[in-house]
């Protein structure tokens, strides 16, 4: 049992004019591709081959091989789902609730979740999560998520990739127009199906 690259649930231009289709395709073809091969390539004939991806992530003293790779599948992924082209808006349901009640507003979640998405230096990824019982937003260097050792140990509700292979191709140097171009694809249902998941 190997891991492999999960089709895109849209189009590669169904995100424009916030994410382009040559940005997606590379990231999606190339970039997710080769992480999904290099971790395949990692944990083969290893006592992780078999588990769940979850599982190798949150497993302590990783390999870098594993811990980037395996990173860089887990996020790929759940980045894919967490976008829509029927997204954006408020939150609704429970998250937009829990959203409110935790950041006093959309507004307030909005600017603190793009604070930590422009601060993270160089490569990484910005999160919201569910963690012991609050929401919190953080970020991660590298393909590093919040379920590997030595990171808040969090569930995953929302990530934004700030890599600059996300964003290069339309935004080159402007991250915070892409940080606030994102806020435009979110999929709320889907983030909520999250959150209920992890809060229940
Ligand atoms: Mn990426």
């Amino acid at each position: 049992m190997s891991f492999e690259l999960p089709k895109l649930p849209y189009a590669y231009n169904a995100l424009e004019p916030y994410i382009d289709e040559k940005t997606m395709e590379i990231h999606h073809s190339k970039h997710h591709n080769g992480y999904t091969n290099n971790l395949n390539n990692a944990i083969s004939g290893t006592d992780l081959e078999g588990k769940s991806i979850e599982e190798i992530c949150s497993t302590a003293g990783l390999s870098g091989s594993v811990r980037n790779n395996g990173g860089g599948f887990y996020n790929h992924c759940m980045f894919w789902s967490i976008m829509s082209p029927n997204g954006g808006g408020n939150p609704s349901g429970k998250i937009g609730e829990e959203i409110n009640n935790t950041f006093g507003s959309f507004e307030n979640f909005k600017s603190e979740f793009a604070k930590a998405a422009g601060t993270r230096f160089g490569s990484g990824w910005a999160w919201l999560c569910y963690c012991s019982g609050d929401l919190t937003i953080c970020s991660t260097p590298n393909q590093d998520n919040p379920l590997m050792e030595n990171q808040c140990g969090g569930t995953p509700l929302l990530c934004l990739d700030v890599w600059e292979h996300a964003y290069y191709l339309n935004y080159q140097n402007r991250r915070p127009d892409y940080i606030n171009s994102f806020f435009n694809v979110i999929n709320w249902e889907e983030v909520n199906r999250r959150f209920e998941k992890a809060s229940s």
